[in-house]
């Protein structure tokens, strides 16, 4: 079986959680409410859009669509200011391990993020030259949990839905990439990604080996 690999961004290869977090909390306190870790938690995986509308409704604040532009674009001003000072040491710990790995075999690897930022982050981490495709925010007009990411990236890598293995921290993402009928590695806790067929604590816990018994495993 020739497996094929899509990676989510944000919480899977590296942690941009952070700094999404402390882009958004400033931009709730310049229209004076505050914004917790666990309302961050909730906006993992959501476009920008989906997590604007969140916060304000948290906030009880209403704004048009204009307004709502502008303060996204705000946030994302912020926030690239932030992921352009990454570096290749926040790859979170395994994932470059498992992209060499699976490179090594001549596995295809594409990306599959909700984010508009994938390309600069991905150059900032030195993560670029792994990925044979790359589907994020610029690439889809529906957000996950539709399967449109995932369904996109298997399309470009010219492999079978069932041969593909999507790597999520995300409960939306785990749900799309389901709908995809897709085999899911969740980097996370049970509890929080229902579904999945395996979760991992991160990427060092995942060989190629164990990946390619997986979906032989599916699709007996
Ligand atoms: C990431 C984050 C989300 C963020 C989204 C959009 O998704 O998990 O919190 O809202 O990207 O990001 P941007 O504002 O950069 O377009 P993923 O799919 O990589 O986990
Ligand atoms: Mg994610």
């Amino acid at each position: 079986t020739t497996i094929a690999c899509i990676f989510d961004l944000d919480g899977v290869l590296v942690d941009t959680a952070v700094y999404h977090y402390q882009a958004w909390k400033k931009l709730a306190n310049s229209l004076g409410f505050d914004f917790s870790h666990e309302q961050n938690e909730q906006l993992k995986g959501v476009n920008r859009m989906r997590s604007l509308d969140k916060i304000l409704d948290w906030g009880g604040v209403q704004k048009n669509n204009e307004e709502k532009e502008e303060l996204a674009t705000l946030k994302n001003t912020w926030y690239v200011d932030m992921i352009s000072k990454m570096s290749a040491a926040e790859v979170l710990p395994g994932s470059l391990e498992l992209l060499q790995a699976l490179h090594a075999k001549g596995i295809k690897i594409a990306l599959g993020s909700a984010s508009k930022n994938s390309g600069l982050i991905l150059e900032r981490t030195n993560l670029t030259h792994f990925f044979d495709a790359i589907v994020d925010g610029n690439a889809v007009t529906t957000s996950k949990p539709d399967p449109e990411v995932f369904v996109k990236g298997a399309e470009l890598l010219k492999a079978a839905a069932e041969n593909c293995i999507v790597f999520e921290d995300a409960s939306a993402g785990v749900e799309a990439a389901i709908a995809a009928k897709m085999t899911v590695v969740g980097v996370g806790e049970e509890k929080n990604l229902p579904g999945a067929d395996i979760w991992v604590k991160d990427l060092s816990a995942v060989s190629v080996q164990q990946l390619i018994d997986l979906v032989v495993q599916k699709n007996k």
